[in-house]
């Protein structure tokens, strides 16, 4: 009964919600529409001054005198990049350049991995957007800004209110130079699950028409199946398919043979035969050590022919050195993230590696002066989300033990911390590498990392054993996720499901190899978008191709955010310590809910509690007196 509790304890689910609201209202006149987004918004602002935001209700807070983040301005014009090369050459031309540039590239995932790994994914679009201009000026010889896509997806709608599709639409009209980055989870989309074929492809349709240029496109078995549908919809976009492989394992580890250097080169030479224009190489959990990465990135260079791309994360703390040796042995471009977002979980810090190479054949010609200015804006927007930081305090070699990746670590340990398992961490990553064990050894990232870390925390929420679970006379309650898995859902691993779990946790249940989203049938979109208007109350012809695709990855995220949207306005608009802990009397704030339409709110007074349980905030918005009346609920 515990362990029925645990696993349908709601850390545990990751059920989808989404709603993005549509902004078409052209009955409303434009005057009523400014008026109806500034009560929504003095509302919210009210209502988070009296109660709080949930987000980050009882978590650490920012220091008081915390410093305002304030973008570097940089005169420098706006010069042609990468972005140019491929909107003139298209993909291929663009990985030809790759290939003929002595530099290193160097990719910045501050915008999304970076947060991600760091901040439990919770960057605002208001602190993402207002950096990329400086960019787009400072550090035009990026390869890419890496903004979009993996968990920012949903978390932007779950967790923040706001429409992912606006933060790529501002980063691209404030970059036009840099390439931008994603990741695309293969079949899975931005989810957590195998989804139609038609519906990645509408997805990277539209995502391409929104401004991504570069699609890292990986899958969490590593298998081919799942990836090649992503890398054809990506090519017929004219975009850049990066076709990716997961790495696990060490491959000069003989006990690990299933993740062989020839399973690798193997890979890596089945992406470039289904058409990828680069090779990533993704190690999500930053196992590949520096004399790995030289053995690896050596082979690599000499069996493909394609532009071959480093991604790892510092857990460890020697992500670094693995990249240094990935530019020794001529990897054509690697990841890291700005160094105040650097490090721990994260990327490697990006200020150092330019430095460590400067100078020398492969200076990446970034400006070591425009890093540091942009550096100390991520700085002080990271002060301000204080809420979301972990307990992690240094590097640790316990990965090479649990494997579990980047994105993954702090959030698994703070699923342990709501369970009341925070003082057996170590127990948890033990037994999260002894379920990789029992699982035939597979590649651990989202969604099979969550499939690992769900078995692993109700094994030791309720006490099961390895031995028990592989009992098969011993009853033991799988969580759903894995009773999935290990149907088929995610697709197949190197080598098959180990047969004995297999059957147990099945019970009878039939286990199918072929691809699942060749079996799905494909999402009628006009239908999907006629029930969406239906639930937004729309027209169907108001509904976007953009909150249709949001729709498809994640119904009820969407629509409950689109009901967010309705009731709060664009809350996106807000400054970060306004958005997560309100106003006190005398704060004056600018919001700028529209290009050109800024809103001046000053602060006044907060009221009493009275006797119906209402307070009264009281403001001037653009020097006229308003009040704000919300229920007091804390
Ligand atoms: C979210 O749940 O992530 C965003 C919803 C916003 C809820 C608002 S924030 C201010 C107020 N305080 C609450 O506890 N709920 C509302
Ligand atoms: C994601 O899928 O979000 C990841 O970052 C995987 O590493
Ligand atoms: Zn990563």
């Amino acid at each position: 009964a515990f362990l029925e509790q645990v696993i349908s304890h709601p850390k545990f689910r990751d059920n989808s919600y989404t709603t993005r609201f549509i902004d078409e209202t052209p009955e409303l006149t434009r005057g009523q529409r400014r008026r109806d987004r500034a009560t929504k918004l003095l509302s919210f602002i009210a209502d988070v001054t009296v109660n709080g935001h949930p987000e980050v209700r009882g978590r650490a807070v920012p220091p008081k005198d915390a410093p305002k983040p304030v973008a570097p301005v940089f005169d420098a014009p706006i010069v042609p990049g990468t972005k140019q090369i491929l909107d003139e050459r298209g993909p291929k031309g663009l990985a030809d350049w790759m290939l003929n540039e002595k530099r290193i590239l160097i990719t910045d995932t501050t915008m999304r991995d970076g947060h991600q790994s760091l901040l439990a994914t919770r960057m605002r679009s208001h602190d993402i957007v207002a950096a990329a201009e400086s960019y787009a000026r400072g550090l035009p010889q990026l390869f890419s800004l890496e903004c979009w896509g993996g968990a920012t997806f949903d978390v932007a709608m779950r967790f923040l209110t706001e429409d992912p599709w606006e933060r790529l639409a501002q980063i691209r009209e404030k970059v036009p130079n840099i390439l931008l980055q994603m990741l695309l989870r293969g079949a899975n989309g931005v989810g957590y699950a195998n989804y139609p074929d038609n519906v990645v492809r509408f997805f990277v349709r539209e995502a391409a028409k929104g401004g991504v240029d570069v699609f890292r496109i990986f899958d969490a078995l590593n298998w081919m199946e799942n990836i090649r549908p992503a890398i054809d919809a990506v090519a017929s976009e004219n975009k850049i398919a990066e076709a990716s492989v997961c790495y696990t394992g060490d491959i000069l580890d003989p006990d690990r043979a299933k993740y062989s250097l020839k399973y690798y080169v193997d890979l890596a030479k089945e992406m470039e035969r289904a058409g990828a224009h680069v090779l990533g190489v993704k190690d999500m959990a930053g196992l590949l050590k520096p004399p790995a990465a030289k053995v690896l990135f050596k082979a690599l260079r000499e069996e493909i022919q394609i532009p071959i791309h480093f991604h790892t994360h510092d857990t460890s703390g020697i992500a670094a050195a693995s990249v240094l040796a990935a530019v020794e042995a001529g990897v054509d471009a690697v990841d890291a993230a700005m160094d105040a977002l650097s490090g721990l979980t994260s990327q490697p810090c990006l200020g150092s590696i330019v430095q460590a190479l400067r100078g020398t054949e492969r200076d990446s010609g970034l400006d070591p002066a425009v890093i540091r200015q942009l550096s100390f804006y991520w700085e002080a927007v990271r002060t301000q989300y204080r809420a979301f930081e972990s307990d992690l305090r240094s590097g640790a070699s316990e990965v090479y033990l649990h494997e579990m990746p980047g994105g993954q670590f702090t959030n698994l340990k703070e699923q342990a911390r709501a369970l009341g398992l925070e003082t057996r961490w170590h127990e948890v990553a033990q037994t999260y590498a002894d379920v990789n064990r029992l699982f035939g050894d597979i590649v651990k990232v989202t969604p099979t990392s969550k499939v690992v870390g769900d078995m692993a925390l109700a094994m030791v929420a309720a006490g099961i054993t390895i031995k028990d679970v592989e009992d098969p006379a011993k009853d033991v309650a799988f969580p759903d996720s894995v009773v999935q898995l290990f149907r088929g859902d995610l697709g197949q691993p190197p080598g098959g499901w180990p047969k004995a779990l297999q059957a147990k946790i099945l019970k009878g249940q039939p286990a199918y190899t072929d691809r699942p989203g060749a079996k799905m049938a494909p999402a009628d979109l006009e239908a999907v978008r006629a029930e969406l208007a239906k639930k937004t109350g729309k027209d169907a012809a108001a509904v976007s191709d953009a909150d249709l695709a949001s729709y498809l990855m994640y119904p009820k995220v969407f629509t409950d955010y689109a009901r967010m949207q309705e009731q709060y306005g664009p809350t996106a608009a807000l400054p970060t310590p306004i958005y997560f802990y309100g106003v006190q009397p005398g704060d004056e704030i600018a919001i700028e809910i529209e290009k050109g339409k800024t809103l001046v709110v000053l602060a006044q007074a907060i009221g009493e509690t009275d006797d119906t349980g209402q307070v009264k905030v009281f403001f001037e918005l653009n020097g006229q007196p308003r009040i704000a009346k919300v229920p007091n609920r804390s």
